[in-house]
C-alpha cells in the first residue's frame, strides 16, 4: 500500500468493518433465513481478501447443501403469506429498504470499495442504483398490471393478470455486489416472490452488511422471512439453488460458462432463468464525432471499475482518418489515470479482485500478443505495491484474433480501424457476446442506421454514450451469449411474476371459440 502507513490502513479497516458489527479477521456468518443468521453454518470456511493489500479482511461461515434446501424451505413457507400481502403495501416494505440503503449508504460505500476494490465515487454509485431501483420498484408495486382482451364470444371477458412467482434464486457476481441482486431484490419483493441469495464468495462482508440492512428493516413486519442469504461454493451452494424444484426463477450474473450451468440446470426441471451473462463491448468513433466526448466515454468504459463490468468497453473500433490522433490522446490520458487506493478520493483505478484476476489480464495479454496483438500502452503488473494493481493495457489487434472474441475481465481495450460505419457495425456484431455498445457521430443518419434493425445487435446501444453506466429505468441485458434476460426498468418486472390469462363468461349460453359446434343435450 502506497498512500498510507500500515497503522493508518488498519484503523480505517477496522472502521469500516465496524460500520457494519464485523472486525478485521473475526469470523461472521454467511448465512441467514428465517430472519436471522445462522452461527453455526457448517460449510467449507471461507476467507475474503482486502484487493488491496491482500490481507485476510474476515472469516466466513458458508452454507452447505443441506443450508440451502433449510433456506429454500423458509422462503417456500414465506411465500405462501407474502403473496397475500398487497402489492403497494410490498411496496412500502421495499421504500423501507430503499431508505436503508440511503441511510448506511457511506458506511456500505466504503465497505464495498474495501472489499470490491471499485473507486469510492462508483462504490457511492453503487448503493445510489440499489436506492434507484427501488425507488423504481415502489412505483411499480402500484402498476402490476395485465391486459383487457377483446373477447370474439358474445358476454365474455378476455383479461390477463399477473401473480407472485415463488422463490427467486439470485446469483451474483462481485464486481455489482449490490446493485445487481438490487435489481432483482426490489422487484422480486413488490412481485410478491421471496429470496434465496447466493453471492460471489469474492465479496461475502458486502452481502452480510445488505442482509444486516434487510433485517433492520424488516424486524417485526411481514417481510421478516422474506429474505435469504446463503454464501459458499458455486459447486455446492449453487448448484443446489438452481437444482431446486421449488425455486421456479433464477436470476444469475456471471461468465458465459457459468450461464450454460445454470440454463441447462433449470431448464432440467422446466425453470426460467433471467441470465445476464459476458460482455464484449464496443464503441464505434466516426470521424465526424465530438471526440472530447468519445474519449471520456473510452476512458470511463475501459478503465473505470479496472474494466471488471459486465458492461466495460473491450473494443475500441476507429474510423481510419482519426484513429491515429484519437489513439495518441487515448493513450495521453490513460497516462493520467491515478492507480491506487480505492479508498483515496483521487483514485481512478483500484485493484482487481483477486490473485486470479491478475493472473487472467497477464495471461490475457501473453495471448494477445502471441496473436499478433501489439500492446500500445500499460500491460505490466503492478509489482512495486501489495494488493493485485494491474496498468489498464490498450492493444492493436486484428478481427482475426480468437482471443478477440472473448471476454477478459479485465482492463484491456482493442483498437481496430475501419472504413466505414457498414464494417463498424459488421466488427460490432462479430462477437458471440451481445450486451453493450456504443456509436459516437454527429450525423443523424449514422445514429439511426446504428439503431435501425440492421445495426447493433446488443441489448443496449448507444449514441454518443458509452457501453457502461446503464440508468435503472430501461431494460437491462444482451442477446446471444450474453444469455437474452432483462432486468431493471421497463417491463422486466413481468420476468418476476407470472402470467395467468382468463375467460370470464358472464352469459347463459357457451358458444365455443373458433366457431366451434359442439352440441351436447
Ligand atoms: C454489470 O457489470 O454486471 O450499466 C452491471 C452499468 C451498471 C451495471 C453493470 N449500471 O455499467
Amino acid at each position: 500500500m502506497s498512500t498510507k502507513t500500515a497503522t493508518g490502513r488498519s484503523a480505517q479497516v477496522e472502521e469500516i468493518l465496524g460500520a457494519f458489527g464485523m472486525r478485521a479477521g473475526g469470523t461472521v456468518s454467511g448465512v441467514a433465513y428465517g430472519g436471522r443468521f445462522k452461527e453455526d453454518a457448517g460449510g467449507a470456511p471461507l476467507e475474503t481478501h482486502d484487493p488491496t493489500t491482500g490481507e485476510v479482511l474476515a472469516h466466513v461461515r458458508t452454507a452447505t447443501a443441506d443450508d440451502v434446501k433449510r433456506a429454500v424451505s423458509a422462503a417456500h413457507e414465506a411465500f405462501a403469506q407474502w403473496r397475500l400481502v398487497p402489492a403497494p403495501q410490498r411496496g412500502e416494505i421495499v421504500r423501507r429498504l430503499g431508505d436503508g440503503f440511503r441511510k448506511r449508504k457511506e458506511d456500505l460505500a466504503r465497505l464495498i470499495s474495501l472489499e470490491n476494490g471499485k473507486i469510492l465515487t462508483e462504490a457511492r454509485g453503487e448503493v445510489q442504483e440499489v436506492i434507484d431501483i427501488c425507488d423504481l420498484a415502489v412505483g411499480q408495486s402500484r402498476q402490476l398490471f395485465g391486459r383487457e382482451i377483446a373477447s370474439e364470444r358474445r358476454d365474455h371477458r378476455l383479461v390477463e393478470q399477473w401473480h407472485p412467482l415463488g422463490v427467486v434464486g439470485i446469483i451474483s457476481a462481485f464486481n455489482f455486489p449490490v446493485a445487481v441482486p438490487g435489481w432483482g431484490w426490489a422487484l422480486a419483493l413488490v412481485c410478491g416472490d421471496t429470496i434465496v441469495w447466493k453471492p460471489s464468495s469474492l465479496t461475502p462482508l458486502i452481502s452480510i452488511a445488505a442482509q444486516q440492512i434487510f433485517h433492520e428493516v424488516t424486524r417485526g413486519t411481514d417481510a421478516e422471512h422474506v429474505f435469504s442469504l446463503i454464501i459458499g461454493g458455486g459447486s455446492t451452494v449453487g448448484e443446489a439453488l438452481v437444482a431446486d424444484p421449488r425455486v421456479p426463477l433464477i436470476q444469475a450474473t456471471g461468465s458465459c460458462a457459468l450461464g450454460e450451468r445454470v440454463a441447462i440446470g433449470v431448464a432440467r426441471r422446466s425453470g426460467k432463468a433471467i441470465l445476464e451473462l459476458g460482455g464484449n463491448n464496443a464503441v464505434i468513433v466516426m470521424a465526424d464525432a465530438d471526440l472530447k466526448l468519445a474519449l471520456r466515454a473510452v476512458v470511463f468504459g475501459s478503465v473505470g471499475t479496472a474494466g471488471q463490468r459486465c458492461t466495460s468497453t473491450r473494443r475500441l473500433i476507429l474510423q481510419r482518418p482519426i484513429a491515429q490522433k484519437f489513439l495518441d490522446q487515448l493513450v495521453h490520458a490513460y497516462r493520467t489515470i491515478g492507480i491506487g487506493d480505492p479508498l483515496d478520493e483521487k483514485t481512478l483505478m483500484g485493484p482487481l479482485i483477486s490473485e486470479s484476476a491478475v493472473k487472467d489480464y497477464s495471461e490475457g495479454l501473453a495471448e494477445m500478443q502471441k496473436q499478433g496483438g501489439k500492446v500500445v500502452y500499460g500491460g505490466k503488473v503492478l509489482a512495486d505495491r501489495t494488493g493485485y494493481f494491474v496498468e489498464p493495457a490498450i492493444v492493436k489487434s486484428t478481427v482475426d484474433m480468437p482471443i478477440v472474441k472473448e471476454e477478459v475481465f479485465a482492463p484491456i481495450l482493442h483498437v481496430f480501424e475501419v472504413d466505414s460505419l457498414e464494417d463498424a457495425v459488421a466488427m460490432n456484431n462479430s462477437v458471440p457476446q451481445g450486451l453493450s455498445s456504443g456509436l459516437f457521430t454527429t450525423d443523424l443518419a449514422s445514429a439511426e442506421r446504428w439503431l435501425s434493425a440492421s445495426g447493433s445487435d446488443c441489448g443496449i446501444s448507444n449514441v454518443n454514450a458509452g457501453t457502461s453506466g446503464a440508468e435503472i429505468g430501461g431494460a437491462f441485458g444482451g442477446e446471444k451469449a450474453t444469455g437474452g434476460g432483462r432486468q431493471a426498468g421497463s417491463d422486466a418486472w413481468k420476468g418476476y411474476m407470472r402470467r395467468q390469462t382468463n375467460t370470464i363468461n358472464y352469459g347463459t349460453q357457451l358458444p365455443l371459440a373458433q366457431g366451434v359446434e359442439f352440441p351436447v343435450d
